[in-house]
């Protein structure tokens, strides 16, 4: 059996051209882009990256990738992330390793995002994966308490019996929706809570291509109209 990831994520890494400035995401998925990449390197290509979580970092690094401090940067060439659902118009949910906020400002950054899906992570409407939200701790559960009034039930993430904190110093709380139908609308109400610093919802037009691996071996390139290539 071939790891769908792995497929989907070396498709990814042969649109990567030297000199480009690559933002990498985080997650299993990413685990397999990043390696490749530092194939790339080893074998004389020469980039430079952004790494959308502590993680990553050190993870690149391991590989022999080169690390810019994005403070200095305005425009990255091309991104690469995993994701925890993709849905027909290609709007995502991300964040369920909490890394949503430097993926998303990395995303929108970029000329170019390919995100990296197994099969299993499409679906036809958004929502079966709770929704990652990451929030400042100050006035938290009054946060959360207007999460809820937007029809969720709500969970505020653990790690170890303690609360989850991000990269940034936040927490995520884990907001089940069931099914999102109209998540760009969603998103900008989430977004108007005080408290809130990102939702995990990707709006479908920053999205450049879905590349999707399957189990036996295949790797699709999705338009924007469906699943069915
Ligand atoms: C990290 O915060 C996430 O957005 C990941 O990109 C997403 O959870 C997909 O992860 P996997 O590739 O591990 O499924």
């Amino acid at each position: 059996m071939m790891d769908a990831k792995k497929q989907a994520a070396e498709k990814a890494v042969s649109f990567i051209q030297e000199g480009m400035l690559i933002g990498l995401g985080t997650g299993s998925t990413a685990y397999w882009a990043i390696q490749a990449l530092g194939e790339k390197v080893k074998g004389g290509m020469h980039i430079t990256a952004v790494a959308s979580s502590v993680a990553t970092e050190e993870l690149a690094k391991q590989c022999g990738i080169t690390l810019v401090d994005f403070t200095q940067h305005t425009q990255i060439d091309l991104s690469i992330d995993g994701a925890d659902e993709v849905d027909a118009q290609h709007n995502l949910i991300k964040g369920g390793g909490g890394a949503l906020l430097r993926e998303k400002i990395i995303a929108y950054n970029s000329k170019s995002f390919l995100v990296i899906v197994s099969e299993t992570k499409l679906v036809h409407y958004l929502g079966k994966f709770p929704l990652p939200v990451e929030i400042v701790p100050f006035g938290a559960a009054l946060t959360i308490k207007n999460l809820q009034a937007l029809g969720c039930t709500t969970q505020l993430r653990q790690k170890e019996g303690k609360d989850f904190i991000t990269d940034n110093g936040n927490l995520v709380v884990d907001c089940a929706f069931e099914t999102i139908k109209e998540p760009e609308i969603l998103d900008a109400k989430i977004r108007s809570i005080p408290g809130v610093v990102v939702s995990g919802l990707f709006d479908h037009n920053k999205v450049s291509q879905v590349i999707v691996g399957r189990e036996n071996g295949s790797v699709s390139l999705l338009i924007p109209e469906g699943f069915g290539c």
